[in-house]
């Protein structure tokens, strides 16, 4: 280990709570690693972070992250963030959840998240599957994989989280993987300095119900899959057509400007409080 990792683990992770319950090879590692990086380079005091947890192997991360933690119930962790956020707007508030937290059972409070512009980060450990749980299909399986709940195919149709965030008003969303390590951490960087709703999509793997199920190969087998998949936005934009199949573009895809809800809200208060 670099002497860098050690310093961030030292600084930033509750050691007492190590070894920490992943599988060899599950990717939800790397994208606490990324989160943690980001936070460490852009220099936040660590008591004015917050990371909130929904519930799932993804949202174990927070157990092991030296911040002010909530480890709360399933689908639920955008709900107890914005609670936190509205009770001190000072604080930077972040949300750990899984593709199946963040889409099934809490996808009604992901789009109302992003309609309404609140400032906080989510980062979604999207494995396409429900580790935790063992192996049942998600709201991001592709059709015709593989789940415990889907021993014939799945036959619905995925949900592309970015661009369901960036439908529903969100001002920054962008897609990475755990393979793309260094991007991932730029790109949460850019998405914690954002003011509004952000949300990073970081595709993880799950070797163990996903990969079995699917046939996807041993975890650095998976890890080749995203690096051979996943392109690049620019590198993406420039494919001809018939290279883009079997692709799937990633990178920034939104980062716009528009009114946050804390300061919306603060100014309704000032306005009928006269400031008293
Ligand atoms: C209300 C409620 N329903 C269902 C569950 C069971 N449950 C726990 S974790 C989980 C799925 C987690 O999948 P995902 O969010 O994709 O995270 P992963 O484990 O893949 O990281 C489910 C269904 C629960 N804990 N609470
Ligand atoms: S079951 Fe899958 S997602 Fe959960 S820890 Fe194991 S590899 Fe990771």
């Amino acid at each position: 280990m670099s002497e860098n990792n050690n310093i961030l683990v030292k600084d930033y992770f509750r050691t007492n709570k190590l070894a920490h319950i992943w599988c060899p090879g599950c990717g939800h590692g790397v994208i606490m690693h990324a989160i943690v990086r980001a936070i460490s380079e852009l220099g936040w005091n660590k008591d004015e972070v917050v990371v909130v947890s929904g519930i799932g192997c993804s949202s174990r991360a927070p157990g092991y992250m030296d911040f002010n933690t909530l480890h709360t119930t399933h689908g639920r962790a955008l709900a107890f963030a914005t609670g936190v956020k509205l009770a001190n707007p000072n604080l930077k508030v972040v949300v750990v959840t899984g593709d199946g937290d963040a889409a099934a059972i809490g996808g009604n409070h992901l789009i109302h998240a992003c309609r309404r512009n609140i400032d906080i980060t989510a980062v979604v450990f999207n494995n396409t599957i429900y580790g935790m749980t063992g192996g049942q299909y998600s709201p991001t399986t592709p059709t015709a994989d593989l789940g415990t709940t889907a021993p014939y195919g799945n036959i619905d149709r995925p949900f592309d989280i970015t661009a369901l965030a960036g439908a529903a008003g969100a001002t920054y969303t962008a897609k990475t993987t755990a393979y793309h390590m260094k991007q991932m951490t730029g790109l949460i960087k850019k998405a914690l300095d954002h003011k509004g709703f952000s949300l990073v999509e970081a595709m993880s793997v799950c070797p163990t119900y996903y990969g079995r199920k699917n046939k996807k190969g041993d975890a650095p087998n998976m890890m080749e899959i995203l690096k051979n998949t996943f392109v690049d936005a620019k590198a993406y934009d420039r494919l001809p057509e018939e290279k883009r199949v079997g692709k799937i573009k990633m990178g920034e895809f939104i980062n716009i400007e528009r009114p946050e809800y804390t300061e919306e809200y603060l100014k309704l208060i000032e306005r009928f409080t006269g400031g008293k």
